[in-house]
């Protein structure tokens, strides 16, 4: 992991912005060249994958399983102006779970009262919610990085929008699901930001008005313990990652059995943190 990851820990007001309002945003988390290329690798994905699935030009898409799909991907698994602050979380004991790389193009034909057609409220990683919470009780588990790669500096571009604070909610606190709520807050992030997301906020796809198409990468961590929710194709990376990619690429070496242990040798990022207090939330 760059040394540099040392100088970007989780600091205490991320942690207060998190705990109060289920996210925060991390500015110029990357540098404008590498930026630009993932932007590039992300949209010749997605074209790849409209071509296969018929997907239309004027709908949203996003590649899932997205890690792998370009050698330059690899860098951002163990990004260290993020993934300090992901630890900073969850503990140093963490995977990638799920990636997505997503485009949303100008919505042609659609206005702001047509929100509906896109709307989809909802928190991430599925059952977890449901099948997890009991009287107030329910765990984060995971977590998102989203990394903003055009910019999205006024509202109605496709901007992560979400309902701040509702990280609490076990259901939907807003009234019509398929509506863009009045509450909800639609984030301004310049190009190079990360959205670090709690993934029990409830939030929502949203339409892109202006004449950028808007750029993403979503990468979700969790315990090692969690099942990845995509099909994680990154076994062709384990011969040039680092140990510590590799742990966040899920690799351990004692099989199956390992992740729900913390057998040393399967946990180097532990280790690179192991002087450090990761965690600003007591
Ligand atoms: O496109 C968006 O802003 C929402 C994406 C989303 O729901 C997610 O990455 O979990
Ligand atoms: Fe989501």
């Amino acid at each position: 992991m760059d040394p540099r990851a040392r100088e970007h820990l989780l600091t205490e007001s991320e942690a207060a912005q998190f705990q109060r309002d289920g996210f925060f945003i991390v500015e110029e988390a990357l540098p404008n060249s590498i930026v630009e290329r993932l932007r590039e690798l992300t949209a010749e994905v997605v074209q790849e994958d409209r071509v296969r699935l018929g997907i239309k030009e004027n709908r949203y898409h996003g590649v899932i399983d997205f890690i792998g799909q370009r050698d330059e991907f690899l860098q951002l698994v163990d990004w260290y102006r993020t993934v300090p602050k992901v630890c900073g979380l969850l503990g140093s004991e963490i995977k990638l779970y799920h990636t997505v790389g997503m485009e949303t193009p100008r919505a042609e034909g659609w206005s702001l009262e047509s929100h509906q057609d896109w709307a989809n409220w909802h928190t991430d990683t599925g059952n977890l919610t449901r099948d997890l919470a009991q009287g107030g009780f329910n765990p984060m588990i995971s977590l998102k990085v989203g990394y903003v790669l055009s910019d999205l500096t006024a509202p109605k571009m496709a901007n992560f929008t979400c309902l701040p604070g509702s990280q609490n909610c076990i259901d939907y606190p807003g009234a019509n699901r398929q509506n863009i709520e009045k509450e909800a807050v639609q984030v301004l992030a310049p190009a190079g930001s990360a959205i670090i997301f709690d993934r029990r906020l409830w939030h929502t796809p949203s339409l892109n008005l202006s004449s950028t198409t808007r750029y993403m990468i979503f990468n979700g961590y969790s315990y090692r313990w969690l099942a990845n929710r995509d099909e994680q194709r990154v076994k062709h990376f384990y011969r040039r990652a680092t140990p510590i990619q590799r742990q966040l690429l899920g690799f351990s070496n004692h099989g199956a059995y390992g992740s729900s242990n913390s057998f040393p040798d399967d946990l180097p990022l532990r280790d690179w943190f192991k002087d450090v207090n990761l965690s600003k939330t007591g």
